[in-house]
């Protein structure tokens, strides 16, 4: 059984959101295109309290893509992005969300932030993403969406960990490319870890 992960296609990470991702918007017609294809599709969302750690702005003198220690992790910090409940946090208004089976929140917790669909970014608590896979019988996912160099790359590692035969569908992904070359190195990263690195034609 195969199912499509979409990967926080929401207003703060599309251009003019809070956290923007360059032609982050140009994912979704693929996304929606590809939703009735699977039998089922499952969304993450990230999904931040407002004291949320990853925020530059809950941190005294710090600006957002500074690198600081959170409890022990490396912490990139973040513009407030995707707030619980905000209009920055709803998926993008073009996105066919009647078609999504499933919706899993992340970031949850103030205390640590969580890239992957899966787990925190510690791998302390996992979401409930891979019992629901798991339930469904899921052995192999396709995954798109925003940011291809953290949620996307995250979120495709660890489906290799846990045993899934995983997809990156490329073309529907974009990232935040930080550094110059971010989105490339992730690519490669998902790609040397195990993930079939494929295009949205690809997909019957
Ligand atoms: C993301 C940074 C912070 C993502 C989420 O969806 O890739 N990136 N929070
Ligand atoms: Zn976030």
């Amino acid at each position: 059984m195969r199912a499509l992960l979409l990967i926080d296609l929401q207003i703060d990470f599309c251009p003019g959101g809070a956290l923007e991702v360059a032609e982050g918007d140009l994912v979704l017609p693929l996304a929606n295109q590809l939703m009735p294809k699977f039998e089922l599709v499952v969304a993450t969302q990230d999904w931040h309290p407002a004291n949320h750690g990853s925020f530059a702005a809950n941190h005294p003198w710090r600006k957002p893509y500074q690198q600081i220690q959170l409890n022990g992790l490396d912490q990139t910090l973040w513009p407030i992005h995707c707030v619980q409940n905000s209009f920055g946090a709803r998926f993008a208004p073009s996105l066919e969300v009647e078609n999504i089976h499933k919706i899993v929140q992340k970031g949850t917790d103030p205390s640590i932030d969580s890239y992957s669909g899966f787990f925190d970014n510690g791998k302390l608590k996992s979401t409930e993403l891979h019992a629901y896979l798991q339930s469904k019988g899921v052995t192999e996912l396709y995954i798109l969406g925003l940011a291809t160099d953290y949620c996307v790359k995250f979120t495709v590692l660890d489906a290799l960990d846990l045993g899934y035969q995983t997809y990156v569908v490329a073309d529907a992904c974009r990232g935040v490319n930080l550094q110059e070359g971010d989105v490339d190195r992730a690519i490669e990263t998902m790609q040397t870890a195990g993930a079939h690195v494929i295009q949205t034609t690809a997909i019957q």
